[in-house]
């Protein structure tokens, strides 16, 4: 096929949280979630710069319903910088459910972001926390290296999928989510909003068929 997109030297796959806490069994499972790891690590071979994100949380994170007493998990409540949905306890840092899915397979990443360490403050996106000011550092990295278009894959598509995306977008990065290489969550009808929302930021949802 001639219509397929061309991966060149400035593009870069960013693969976010695909890690055993996203998948069955995992404290946050996002259905389906182990699915993306195979996916992934064969579109990550025609990339020649691939970043991976790690949700990192210390225990007793904000984000957690368990921090706050009388509150269940997936309820929403209103923290010093906005709304947050309380999540169960997941990715604490250094378990197992912490850990990138072993069929996650990409050696040649040349760098991990870890986001949601800061006690207070949770992050979805891969370039600002949750209060939308506090930066990861991956603008100045992606533009120090010279890289204009993101490809954006992972879990969960609803959330950390689509905060990286749409951060990306209003950074002026070139923006394409390879929707078959996410799964998503799905509270609410974010799934549907999130497609929404991600056409209106500018990004473009492609098919991985779709990558030469
Ligand atoms: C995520 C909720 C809480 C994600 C991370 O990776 O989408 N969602 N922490
Ligand atoms: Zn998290």
């Amino acid at each position: 096929m001639t219509d397929r997109l061309a991966i060149g030297a400035a593009d870069v796959l960013l693969v976010v949280d695909v890690q055993n806490d996203f998948c069955p069994g995992g404290g946050l499972a996002v259905p389906r979630g182990h699915e993306v790891a195979p996916i992934i690590s064969r579109l990550a071979e025609r990339f020649q710069n691939v970043v991976l994100t790690q949700d990192w949380h210390p225990p007793g994170h904000h984000s957690f319903a368990s921090t706050h007493p009388g509150r269940q998990p997936f309820e929403a409540l209103v923290l010093a910088y906005g709304a947050q949905v309380l999540w169960p306890d997941h990715c604490l840092q250094e378990t197992t459910g912490a850990e990138f899915h072993a069929d996650l397979r990409i050696p040649h990443a040349a760098a991990v972001i870890r986001k949601g360490f800061r006690p207070l403050i949770d992050s979805y996106s891969a370039f600002y926390e949750n209060d939308g000011a506090t930066p990861t550092g991956l603008v100045g990295y992606l533009r120090e290296r010279g890289l204009t278009r993101v490809f954006v894959t992972g879990l969960a598509f609803d959330f950390c999928v689509r905060y990286s995306a749409e951060d990306a977008c209003r950074e002026g990065f070139s923006v394409i989510v390879v929707e078959d290489a996410c799964r998503g969550i799905d509270i609410e009808g974010s799934v549907a909003a999130t497609r929404r929302s991600l056409a209106a930021k500018g990004a473009v949802c492609i098919a991985s068929d779709a990558i030469a």
